[in-house]
């Protein structure tokens, strides 16, 4: 049987790489194989230049990066489905929920945003770590990197609850990194427990 494609997905400080790898872990200990991706890959080509913008090294329109961010989603696409097929559990720190919701929180066109990435594989399962713009100021502030800021931070937030579909489950990253973990975790065993002929094959099919 396939791997199941799992997303976590959230704003900054949410917890997500945390969360990405303790449920690794999780998934491990019972026995499954998994595996940790993120996007974006910053050690590829397409990687190297995202990094550099992100670090603000370097300048780009906001419409080309939005591609290049796409692009590198675009090619993982055959490694991610090798994976997968091969019976190994990704989870995914990021995917394009966060291209658009960064993407159209700098004001390009929401529907402009999702073109790129329509078609890439759909995942099986979306967590979404909810956490309001004040909880994760709390956390410490944010970074130096582009977007680290609360202003930012506020319109991604509410781009992301635009994108929130039924397919995605929300867990409240407001409460300890332990209940957060059963959360996700509860989602992800209802998920693991599709027996071979429920589990859907891997389409290519996001917002298609
Ligand atoms: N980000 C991430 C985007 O703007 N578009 C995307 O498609 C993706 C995947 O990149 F601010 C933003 C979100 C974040 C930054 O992500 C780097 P990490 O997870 O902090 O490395
Ligand atoms: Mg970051």
């Amino acid at each position: 049987m396939r791997g199941l494609f799992i997303v976590l997905e959230g704003c900054d400080r949410s917890g997500k790489s945390t969360q990405c790898h303790q449920l690794v872990k999780q998934l491990q200990a019972k026995g499954y194989s998994a595996q940790y991706r993120n996007f974006p890959n910053r050690t590829t080509q397409t990687g190297k230049m995202i990094d550099s913008y992100l670090r603000q090294a370097t300048e780009l329109d906001d419409h080309a990066v939005h591609l290049l961010f796409s692009a590198n989603r675009w090619e993982a696409m055959n490694s991610i489905k090798d994976t997968l097929e091969s019976g190994i559990t990704l989870v995914v720190d990021r995917y394009a929920f966060s291209g658009v919701a960064f993407s159209s929180a700098k004001g390009l066109d929401l529907n402009w945003c999702k073109q790129p990435d329509v078609g890439l594989l759909s995942p099986d399962v979306v967590v979404f770590l909810d956490l309001s713009i004040d909880e994760a100021e709390k956390r410490g502030g944010y970074g130096e990197e582009r977007y680290e800021r609360r202003e930012l931070q506020t319109k991604v937030r509410n781009q992301f609850m635009k994108l929130k579909d039924d397919t995605w489950k929300v867990v409240n990253a407001a409460q300890s990194a332990e209940q957060v973990e059963k959360g996700i975790w509860s989602i992800v065993e209802a998920a693991l427990s599709t027996s071979t002929n429920q589990r859907k094959s891997l389409l290519y099919s996001l917002w298609k």
